[in-house]
């Protein structure tokens, strides 16, 4: 961003040393699920998250997760959260029903309760762009929560 010498600019950084990250996965389609997985915690251990301050659950699908998170939410022991999961079209009929009710349920956890959620539900054609994307999406989500806890922990200091 551009610099303003004279407006001071909160930064949230990128620093994971102890945040206590929430991950909730989708267990719908594991192999996909197994990947975000993988991507996201290898990404949280280079952001300096300590795998004691992780904890993951696993819920039967992607419209599980909302609820899930906000109990998690709710337990005030989380600095930020994490949806993990793989909503393909090829293989459902209610695509669009899972996917909207999925993502809409995580934002309306993020704003009621105030914890930050990175969304990291796939949504694809098939199985094949959700497995090219797995990696990146969970490591992606790392990098999300990691930013968003600490942007708020800055904004609540202020
Ligand atoms: N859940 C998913 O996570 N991904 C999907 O692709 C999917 N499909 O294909 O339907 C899916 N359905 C299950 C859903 O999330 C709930 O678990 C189920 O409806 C019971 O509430």
């Amino acid at each position: 961003m551009a610099k303003y010498d004279s407006i001071e600019e909160i930064e949230a950084g990128s620093n994971g040393a102890g945040l206590r990250i929430g991950i909730v996965v989708a267990r719908f389609n594991a192999d996909v699920g197994d990947g975000l997985l993988a991507g996201c915690t290898a990404a949280l251990a280079r952001l300096g998250v300590r795998d004691s301050d992780i904890n993951i659950i696993t819920v039967p699908g992607a419209l599980e997760v909302p609820l899930a998170l906000q109990r998690m939410a709710n337990t005030g022991n989380f600095d930020a959260l994490i949806a993990l999961g793989a909503v393909i079209r090829g293989e459902t009929h209610h695509f669009e029903i899972v996917a909207n009710q999925s993502a809409s349920g995580i934002m309306t956890v993020q704003l009621d309760t105030g914890v930050p959620v990175a969304n990291g539900i796939l949504t694809t054609d098939n199985d094949e762009q959700a497995e090219a994307r797995m990696m990146q999406k969970g490591a992606d989500c790392a990098a999300v929560a990691v930013e968003m806890a600490n942007l708020l922990g800055k904004l609540d200091q202020k």
